[in-house]
């Protein structure tokens, strides 16, 4: 039976928004305009968010909310000032993006010819999006790669991510040859608690 999602209650908490994810992930098939509602519908409210919300002196810090049972990963994204994202794709998962408080730039790209053709032009940029907060927008694999940025130099934004599947890996892209390098994604804090730095 299809199960249609009519009635997304007004005023939802962050929490709300995760237990309602919870449900809608149970099924196999993503609903992404689903997804994406819920998403919008929830008003940022630092409340929610505050204990996730982890900054690094130097770059932006990935901050696990929810593992989503193995099948997702919620996360908050903290952009001090000027902060910037490589190139990168999505490991054939889903990408949500929500603003939550100041405002990104998404810069997305065509994905660079195989190794061993002509990359001399450079990646080939083909969209530029402003995610203000409590916008959504969302990439997969299919539709191209991404470079996401805080533009301001004075102050930092959060932004709040859900990935289905989750991946612990993903690709980077070197933007004048195209050139492609595994990357892992590592996270800075875990439901709030700091996690420990490897050792070198
Ligand atoms: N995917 C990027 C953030 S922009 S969607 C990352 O995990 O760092
Ligand atoms: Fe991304």
């Amino acid at each position: 039976m299809e199960v249609t999602h009519t009635d997304i209650p007004k005023s939802m908490t962050l929490q709300e928004v995760c237990e309602e994810l919870h449900k809608v992930f149970e099924s196999d098939e993503v609903n992404i305009e689903y997804v994406q509602e819920l998403l919008e519908n929830y008003k940022s409210n630092p409340a929610d968010w505050k204990k996730y919300a982890k900054f690094d002196r130097y770059r932006y810090t990935r901050n696990l909310v929810d593992d989503g049972n193995g099948k997702f990963n919620i996360m908050l994204l903290c952009w001090g000032p000027s902060n910037v994202s490589t190139i990168h794709d999505h490991a054939d998962a889903h990408c949500f993006m929500k603003g939550l408080a100041g405002t990104l730039n998404e810069v997305r790209f065509e994905w660079p010819k195989e190794e061993g053709e002509e990359n001399e032009e450079g990646m080939v940029e083909t969209e530029r999006n402003i995610l203000k907060t409590n916008g959504v927008c969302y990439i997969n694999d299919s539709l191209g790669l991404h470079r996401v940025e805080n533009p301001s130099h004075s102050d930092g934004a959060v932004s709040l991510h859900l990935y289905c599947p989750p991946y612990s890996s993903c690709s980077m892209f070197d933007e004048r040859t195209g050139k492609r390098t595994k990357c892992p994604v590592t996270f800075w804090s875990k439901f709030g608690k700091k996690c420990e730095t490897r050792k070198s």
